[in-house]
This record gives structure tokens, sequence and C-alpha cells, in this order.
């Protein structure tokens, strides 16, 4: 077995982290032109109207990984969507609303995590199950990038009020998307507000931004080219970012410009939560017919990483360069585990007409 995603960055991937060193396994367009839509009912707040369209989804560029292709047509009805990842400011509404306790800032339950794995897999150490969050440590130097361990730091009282762990905050940054909020979180938030996550199809067409067939939402210049035009990992991952764009970490929302449906950060500055299950070969299941608003597999599978059930992330992260991830890329996936909370991951949401 091969681990090459290297997104496995949740208390459920932790724990098969060691089943790993225990077991020595080896690591080794502009869209369809769309019809005008008359949009009724007034606009939520923050919110902007993604009109339906139907789009190629995926891709099999140079960038692209198996999983994202082979690509296919895809209709979805229009949505409304947030304009910025969900802020920390929005998040502590939430909590002081409902007394809500973020997955991260629970001690793990063994008893329960112990189904996810390979029968066998050993207790680690009562330390490690303690309420903790996986934040970043950039290295001193090349490492091998199959070893995401290498720059996650399990790190104990790290949550979405200390993003770096204890003595950190979040003061000054209300304005910064909220982070390691697991899944689960997402939804309970989402339920919240009278929102939903969306689905993957939704995101990317939402990211695409009314542009046809574009690596990105701005276009197809890279990245690193021309003006600033995401909070990325700018250099070389994970040990020298020239931090071009000004932000070693998270950027307030709205600190770049807006995609073409005005919507901020849809690549970079955090990962996006999706509704939908990962499954490695799902494209699959749709190539050659027009998906309509595509919800995902039934159920996940990753051969890379079996033992665990994943959902879909999108649009990369401060972290994300051409070099590891290009997770910026509009047809680019991720998946974590619900139970995930980390650094680089946050989201938004979508609502019904
Ligand atoms: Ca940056
Ligand atoms: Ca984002």
């Amino acid at each position: 077995m091969r681990i090459t995603y290297l997104n496995m960055k949740s208390k459920t991937a932790l724990i098969f982290i060691f089943y790993l060193m225990t077991t020595h396994i080896g690591c080794d367009s502009q869209p369809k032109k769309t019809k005008k839509e008359v949009v009724y009912g007034e606009q939520p707040s923050g919110m902007g109207w993604i009109p339906s369209g139907t789009f190629m989804m995926g891709s099999d560029g140079p960038q692209a990984r198996p999983d994202e292709g082979p690509v296919h047509n895809v209709k979805v009805e229009g949505f409304w969507i947030d304009q910025t990842e969900v802020t920390n400011a929005q998040f502590a509404d939430f909590v002081a609303a409902t007394g809500y306790v973020t997955t991260a800032e629970k001690p793990i339950d063994w008893e329960e995590m112990k189904e996810q794995l390979p029968q066998g897999t050993h207790k680690p150490h009562d330390s490690l199950l303690q309420a903790s969050s996986l934040i970043f440590k950039p290295t001193n130097g090349p490492v091998n990038l199959n070893n995401f361990a290498a720059w996650w730091e399990w790190k104990p009282e790290a949550n979405w009020r200390q993003p770096k762990g204890k003595g950190s905050s979040i003061d000054g940054k209300e304005d910064h998307p909220v982070v390691h909020v697991s899944w689960d979180d997402a939804n309970a938030y989402a339920q919240w507000a009278g929102k939903r996550l969306p689905t993957e199809a939704e995101w990317e067409w939402a990211a695409r931004g009314g542009l046809k067939d574009k690596i990105y939402p701005w276009g197809d210049e890279g990245i690193e080219v021309g003006a600033v035009k995401a909070n990325s990992w700018e250099g070389t991952f994970p040990y020298d970012n020239i931090n071009k764009d000004l932000f070693f970490y998270s950027a307030p929302v709205k600190s770049f410009e807006a995609n073409g449906y005005g919507l901020y950060d849809m690549a970079g500055n955090v990962w996006e939560w999706c509704s939908d299950w990962y499954h490695y070969d799902y494209y699959k299941t749709l190539e050659g017919k027009t998906a309509n608003n595509p919800r995902g597999p039934a159920e996940s599978f990753d051969p890379y990483n079996p033992y665990i059930a994943q959902r879909i992330i999108r649009g990369g992260s401060f972290l994300c360069n051409d070099t590891y991830c290009s997770g910026y890329r509009v047809a680019s996936k991720m998946k974590s585990s619900p139970d995930t909370g980390s650094q680089h991951t946050g989201f938004r949401c979508v609502k019904d007409l």
C-alpha cells in the first residue's frame, strides 16, 4: 500500500498512523450561457446567487490526480452560497447561541475510535487521546512529501479558539476563516444557520465563477504568475515560503479578488468541507451521461486509506503549492475523515431558494 494523498490529518488519521507504525506497512468557460434567472425572495445576508447551468466537471490536465477524472457533464440547479468562508466571528455567534462544543475540544473516545480501525490496532498513549488538533509546523528543509507527519503536529488544546494551541487566540482575527472544525462541526453550524454544506458539484460550479473549462477561478494563469490571486504557499513546501501574498497562515476573508460570481477565497486560504463522501472511482460512474445535481457516492472508499470513511474538501489552503497539492485548481479535490479538525480546513455554506 502506498500513501500518496496527503491530507490525512484527523483524529482517525492519527490512529491510522499508529497502525502503519505497528504493522510496518510501507509508505512509500464560460459555461453554457445560463439563462437569465429570476431569483425570488430576499438575498440572504453575505450570500450570492449561483445560477443553474451545465458544465464539464473534473480535470484531465497535467496536474490532475486520477480521481479528478474522467471529466464529465454535470447539471446544477441554482443556489445561494456564502460569499466568504465562515469566519471566526460567525462561528462564535453560533457557539454563543448554542453552547456547541467542537470535535477538537473533546477527548478521543478510544472505544469508538477503534471500531473504525483494523482489528488489533494498539491503543495509543493516553496523552494522545486528549482534546487536540493538528497544527502546521514548517520543516527545516526538504522532506519526503509522502510523509505528512513531518509537518503536522498533534497539538493538545488546539481548536478553533486557539488555532496554534494553548496560549494562542483568535483575538483580532474575527474576520479570518474559522479552522479546526470537523465536518460534523460544519454541519452543526449550517443547520443552525438554516443552510447546508455544498455538494462537491455545487462547489466546483460556483468556484468556476462563470468561466468555461479553466484551471483556476480566475482563468488559466499560474498562481505564482502576475498579481497575487489567492492565499497559498509560495516557494517550496513545506520549508520555504517567500510569502508574496503576505499571509503565512490564514488571511482575513476577502483579502483577494473575488471570482466572477463574487465569491472570495474559492482558491486557497482554507480548505472547505463539502457534503459528499469521497470515493476514488466516483467520477467513472458518471462518465458519458449528464449527472443531474450529483450528491456523491453512497459510501466512501479510498484505496490509499481504506480504513477511514472520508468526506470531500475543496479549494486548497494557505499550505497549497504547485510542488505539492495544487488544491486551488477548481477541479482539485482532497478528502478527510468527518472528525477532522486541522489548522487549514474550514467551510462555507449554501442555501436553497
Ligand atoms: Ca500565503
Ligand atoms: Ca477557501
